[in-house]
């Protein structure tokens, strides 16, 4: 290691605010099991709710915490979490875990955010990742990937041979929070059951003591019986579901095609566990994002997660994703999506919260204050409603009933309940809207009450201050019956809002009718339990609370867009919220004072025993236009003089790929160590001055296309091929591109040379478990000369070196970022202003701008392309040398590019650089710089360096 390199390794663990990979002396030591019903920690059962998060999509480390307060605050208590070895390994035996690679610092965030990990090294992980998270070097490792062949064992033993140890100091065991560790994904197709098992022996050989699971594809029996029992198999299997497929497109209409969305029990020993649970989609017809978010968005949500945990009795599942992140750098496998993964999540890609993040914090803050009974339930008989759906499940200790309603057709319903439970029997009217569903329980002990029955579902319910503090909710305008308990009728006071109450003494009821209007507040007192205040609101009034532990109890806050956490000092209750404007707060405390963000907040007690006080908002934002860009012609390759002696000769043979090249030299990029962007060809022949056309077939992936010179004269361009190339036996000639020589060109007995432009959008993934389709080639595949039988002599060229701090996946093998014009510090004044016209090949643009936005607060900005993107030509932009986006037509729908923090200076200078890749003479679009979302808060940020 180069000094540079240890003191920059050095200045990240400082950053990092610890040292490394240091396990915490007084950290506690737990045991975690489990049983039919649920994981359990130290015995006490857990009901895992875990939201996928994907550190290597979001590659500013101080962002990772925003992110994981933001599942934490909406009552997810885990995150799931797979290590790409792609994103780690640029060359074999070559490990990277620094800087926006340190999962050690990435495992410790989620221990100080309060978050259980699944932790999900592969080695194969799918996720639309380059390889499906295989490195492209492993093209090159003999052996059938993903079996036991000695090759890939070898290979990816190396891999977790350097992640198990950092993943095993985490462990909940150790008193870290890695929870449950994954062996491989959806190994569905393959059946080698050793190498599963292998994959187990090395980790408990690396010290993974917590269960280990893994996640089936679709249905739980699609490998084989031995999931259950024999070699390779799990302790606690886990079933993916898709319930709405990914036609994003159809979103207003698509309503389960792929199934129920039930999670399938795998093992009789084992909690039922859906590990990988829609929760957004791939875009794969390019509709957008927000679409996607709408294919999977509240309605979604509610009937499906909601049923799911009724009728399957998961206790454990992970909603896939919580937040997607961005697909930078040559990071996304090309046959499914584009730059942003945004997977129109809860959390978009921008890191702004969404409506679907408000049911997320519906149903996980219910699922937090339930888990005790929850987690240990039975199938039990459901109450009838006409119209309606109804399931149910009780647990056997405590009585407690758990009721699905759900409305499965378009209409309104208006139903009654015909419940029959320990406490009595009851007819309660109900209000469905079209596909929504409700989870309602009785029979239950809510906090220091008996809950008989309510019509409105539970948000949460918290003791503060020696009283009970439950918040109540349904959708705006629909009737709600809420029935207590009490020996004796207590005294009700009716504080806001309309509610009725009748107490009747002979069952000890006290019923409460109401309709859900804004939030209605009753404080019941007397009769022997501690006072309840009992707040009724609407899904909305539900949605703006947030709620939180301290030392001294839970808080309920409202009035904040956010609430990151909260701890009790001496009294007072301080409290970390981002707000999206000016307004008031109210905080529901044992305390007396309140802290935001470390300023002191006026309040006056309300007569509901809150305190009420006000907040500021964000500074407005104002950003720089983007101008004084300069333009730099590019493509020197494509000149018949230039020098190509430094490259390497592509001479081979012979390869491992199980494709059969159309030509020979083998010319397959990863043959010569380019695994990664463009990469340029350079051929040499004797001309005869009979050639008539260039006969060319190349490999790009989904979305690429290879550009073609002759003696410096521009011939045009193909689309490469794609990945259904790699098994048709039927179309042997994949990419194929015919270039007619133009006549002249050419003078007999002069050499002559073919210089070649080749995108490589990424490598297939390996789902299905073949080699044809992993192994796949990128680059030329084919070259003949029509009218000539000359031989061809090939150099090649691809990415110069690793990018030491934004790794092998950064950048390609382009002129311009092999010469560093992507960097910050690239002399650039000489460059021309820029005329944006660009003839076809590359061509370079480079601007820079000032930023200084307002310190404590968050600012989320992207970079926006107007109007629909273009044909003819591609851009790929960088930030600061980091590659943050590719924009075109044939590229996808994306015109927003998010500008993460950390790598977008906010307080300095940045530097944009932007390749143009045209295939015809055009005038480029110049992108501005827009404001995703301001927040008052937010986490710090710092450069990263
Ligand atoms: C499931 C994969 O396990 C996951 O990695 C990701 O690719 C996801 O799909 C789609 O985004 S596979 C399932 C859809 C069959």
């Amino acid at each position: 290691m180069r000094l540079s390199r240890i003191l920059l390794v050095l200045a990240l663990v400082l950053a990092g605010g610890g040292l490394a990979g240091a396990p915490s002396v007084a950290a506690p030591r737990h045991r975690v099991g489990y049983d039919a019903h649920s994981v359990t920690v130290d015995g006490r059962r857990v009901l895992v709710q875990a939201a996928e998060f994907h550190y290597f999509r979001l590659p500013s480390p101080d962002l990772w915490r925003d992110i994981l307060e933001k599942e934490k605050a909406a009552g997810f208590n885990a995150i799931s979490v797979y290590f790409d070895w792609a994103f780690h390994s640029p060359a074999p035996g070559v490990y990277d875990f620094t800087g926006v690679r340190d999962v050690d610092r990435l495992l410790r965030t989620a221990e100080q955010a309060g978050l259980y990990v699944i932790a999900r090294p592969g080695p194969y992980i799918n996720a639309e990742t380059s390889g499906g998270g295989f490195p492209a070097w492993l093209k090159l490792v003999p052996g059938r990937a993903r079996s036991s062949a000695p090759g890939y064992t070898a290979a990816y033993r190396d891999w977790l041979g350097h992640l198990n140890p950092i993943i095993a100091r985490h462990q909940v065991t150790r008193g870290g929070s890695v929870l449950l560790y994954n062996v491989e994904n959806e190994y569905a197709v393959n059946t080698d059951a050793a190498y599963m098992q292998d994959l187990q022996d090395v980790a408990r050989a690396a010290g993974i003591d917590v269960p280990i699971t893994t996640n089936l594809c679709c249905d739980a029996g699609s490998w084989s019986s031995t999931w259950g029992s024999g070699p390779g198999a799990v302790q606690i299997p886990g079933v993916d579901d898709y319930p709405q497929s990914f036609d994003c497109g159809n979103a207003a209409t698509v309503w389960g095609p792929w199934g129920a969305g039930l999670t399938e029990r795998v093992r009789d020993d084992a909690p039922v566990f859906a590990a990988e649970y829609q929760a957004g989609a791939i875009d794969v017809n390019n509709a957008g994002y927000d679409a996607c978010r709408e294919l999977t968005g509240v309605a979604y949500t509610r009937f499906f997660q909601k049923g799911n945990l009724i009728l399957s009795g998961a206790t454990a599942f992970n909603y896939y994703m919580g937040f997607g992140g961005t697909n930078w750098g040559w990071l996304p496998q090309p046959n499914d999506v584009y730059t942003s993964y945004d997977y129109g999540a809860a959390i978009t890609e921008a890191r702004q919260l969404t409506a679907k993040y408000d049911e997320y914090k519906r149903q996980g803050y219910f699922l937090h204050a339930v888990a005790g009974s929850l987690t240990r339930t039975d199938p039990a008989t459901a109450p009838s409603a006409a119209g309606l759906e109804t399931a149910a499940r009780a647990n056997p200790a405590d009585g407690a009933q758990f009721v699905l309603v759900r409305n499965p057709g378009t209409a309104d319903v208006t139903s009654t309940l015909d419940w029959g439970m320990p406490d009595g029997h009851y007819l309660l009217p109900v209000t469905l809207t079209g596909h929504d569903a409700k989870v309602l329980v009785g029979g239950y002990a809510l906090g220091g009450q008996r809950l008989v029955a309510s019509t409105s579902e539970i948000l949460t319910h918290e003791t503060i201050g020696g009283r009970d503090v439950a918040v109540l909710y349904g959708n705006d305008g629909t009737p709600g019956t809420t029935i207590l308990r009490y020996a004796a009728a207590p005294r009700v006071t009716v504080l806001a809002g309309r509610v009725t109450s009748a107490f009747d003494p002979a069952a000890g009821d006290l019923r409460l009718d109401y309709r859900h209007t804004g939030l209605a507040r009753v404080l019941i007192q007397g009769a022997g339990r501690r006072p309840l205040l009992l707040l009724l609101g609407t899904d909305a009034a539900a949605a703006s609370f947030w709620r939180a532990d301290t030392a001294a109890g839970p808080v309920l806050v409202r009035g904040t867009d956010l609430l990151r956490s909260a701890t009790a000092v001496a009294g007072a209750v301080a409290l970390r919220a981002d707000t999206a404007a000016a307004g008031p707060v109210e905080v529901f405390t044992a305390a007396s004072a309140v802290t935001v963000d470390g300023d002191g907040v006026a309040t006056r007690r309300t007569t509901s025993g809150s305190l009420l006080g006000h907040l500021p908002g964000p500074e407005r934002v104002t950003l720089p236009a983007l101008t004084g860009w300069r333009q730099h012609a590019e493509t020197p390759e494509a000149a018949p003089g230039f020098d190509d002696s430094g490259w390497t000769i592509a001479g081979k043979t012979t390869s491992l790929s199980p494709f059969v090249p159309v030509t020979l030299p083998v010319l397959f990029s990863d043959e010569y160590g380019f695994h990664t962007g463009d990469v340029w060809y350079r051929g040499r022949f004797t001309a005869t001055g009979a050639e008539t056309a260039v006969d060319l077939n190349a490999i790009t992936g989904k979305r690429g296309n290879y550009l073609v010179w002759l003696n410096g004269r521009y011939l045009g361009s193909a689309a490469g091929g794609v990945e259904a190339d790699s098994d048709a036996p039927g179309n042997p000639r994949p990419g194929p591109g015919t270039f007619p020589v133009p006549a002249g060109l050419l003078d007999p007995g002069a050499p002559a040379v073919l210089s070649v432009l080749v995108q490589n959008m990424g490598h297939n993934d390996d789902w299905t478990a073949e080699d044809t389709r992993f192994r796949q080639p990128r680059g030329l595949v084919g070259a003949r000369l029509d009218g000539s039988a000359a031989p061809i002599t090939w150099r090649i060229q691809g990415t110069a070196k690793v990018d030491p701090v934004r790794g092998g996946l950064n950048t390609g093998g382009l002129y311009g970022e092999r010469a560093g014009w992507t960097l910050p510090g690239h002399p650039d004044r000489d460059w021309p202003s820029a005329t944006m016209t660009v003839p076809a090949g590359v061509t370079w643009l480079r601007t820079g701008f000032r930023l200084d936005l307002p310190a404590g607060q968050d600012t989320s900005v992207v970079l926006r392309f107007d109007g629909t993107p273009p044909a003819g030509y591609r851009e790929i932009v960088y930030l600061n040398g980091w590659q943050l986006g590719q924009y075109g037509a044939d590229l996808g729908p994306q015109t927003d590019f998010v500008l993460p923090a950390g790598l977008l200076r906010q307080a300095g200078a940045n530097t944009l650089a932007v390749a143009v890749i045209a295939t015809t003479p055009g005038t480029v679009a110049t992108p501005h710089l827009a404001v995703a979302g301001v927040r008052r808060g937010g986490v710090p940020v710092r450069d990263v360096p």
